[in-house]
């Protein structure tokens, strides 16, 4: 009797793909003439690809792809296209430590900017709170101000352990940020059964035992999937333009309907909604400075 199961791809190895269907784990291949739902040019499989298989069980064979509310690209030099690396991811947690490595508010910047372009929700996590939150305190009331959802957390001591299990849970949930600032670590600390491997040097040199750059994804007891990957640092900036920047800063977007033009790039306009909020100290220099120095990089 033929079998038809529903799952999503959680690891693509060449022309296998590994596909969690409820409880089970399958290692299955594809059919050549996948039938898709959307219309991409770039016809390969990713993980977070909702698929369905068919068969006679244990010949299960990927038949079919649903369609993609998100994906996730990243073009790495040399390469002209850009490439999906994963798709229907719902929402990131930006990991920085509260000390060490040093906390980089610009990268931060960019990182929830990448979120927003491709449409995924972003959380901000500052880790190893444990250390103190001096390195932080001067610049976190501006992502408070912006909207954003802030959690505060120790992998070490487990502080804020329990508010991020509950935000990952039935979700897909990318883990971003600077090498050494604890995904890993806050991963294990959410599913001891990762065993992920903690402060190696592999995410930094792209050396060591995991060489492999593609994203997997890890399910979550209960429903969901987490990606602790390496090389995500830096998705997906290169095909904004300097117009659909301000969306990506959501204080910025909101004031912005203040402007005189609407088409104001709050640059050096008459009559800013923006800049006029900067000078009232409504806004802050920091966030305004970064998407400026955003803006010229794109333009
Ligand atoms: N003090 C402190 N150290 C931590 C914490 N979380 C992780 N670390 C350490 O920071 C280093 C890097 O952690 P890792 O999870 O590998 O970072 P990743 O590169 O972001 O995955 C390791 O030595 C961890 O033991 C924390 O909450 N507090
Ligand atoms: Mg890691
Ligand atoms: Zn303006």
């Amino acid at each position: 009797m033929t079998e038809r199961v529903a799952g999503v791809v959680t690891a693509v190895f060449g022309p296998l793909v590994r596909v969690q269907a409820g409880e089970q784990t399958l290692v299955v291949p594809f059919r050549r003439n996948l039938r898709w739902h959307d219309e991409i040019e770039d016809r390969r499989l990713v993980v977070g690809d909702q698929v369905a298989l068919e068969g006679k069980l244990p010949d299960l064979v990927v038949v079919e792809v649903g369609p993609r509310r998100t994906t996730l690209t990243r073009r790495s030099p040399g390469e002209r296209r850009q490439r999906v690396i994963a798709a229907n991811v719902d929402q990131a947690v930006v990991v920085m430590a509260a000390a060490s490595p040093e906390p980089n508010p610009r990268l931060m910047d960019r990182l929830l900017v990448a979120c927003h372009h491709a449409g995924i929700e972003p959380v901000i996590c500052f880790n190893k709170i444990d250390q103190g939150s001096a390195g932080i305190d001067t610049w976190i009331g501006d992502y408070q101000d912006a909207g954003y959802e802030i959690l505060l957390a120790s992998a070490r001591t487990a502080r804020g352990v329990g508010c991020l299990t509950r935000k990952v849970a039935g979700r897909t949930t990318l883990f971003c940020g600077p090498s050494g600032v604890g995904k890993s670590a806050l991963l294990n600390a959410i599913h001891p059964g990762y065993r992920l491997r903690e402060g190696s040097i592999s995410e930094a040199t792209g050396k060591g035992r995991h060489t492999t750059t593609t994203a997997q994804l890890l399910p979550l007891p209960g429903s969901g999937f987490v990606v602790d990957t390496p090389g995500l640092r830096e998705f997906g900036l290169w095909d904004l333009s300097p117009a659909e920047l301000q969306r990506c800063f959501p204080e910025i977007a909101r004031v912005s309907s203040g402007c005189s033009f609407a088409n104001c790039g709050h640059v050096s306009e008459a009559a800013c909604a923006v800049r006029a909020a900067v000078e009232a100290g409504t806004l802050s220099v920091r966030r305004y400075t970064s998407y400026l120095k955003l803006r010229e990089e794109l333009e």
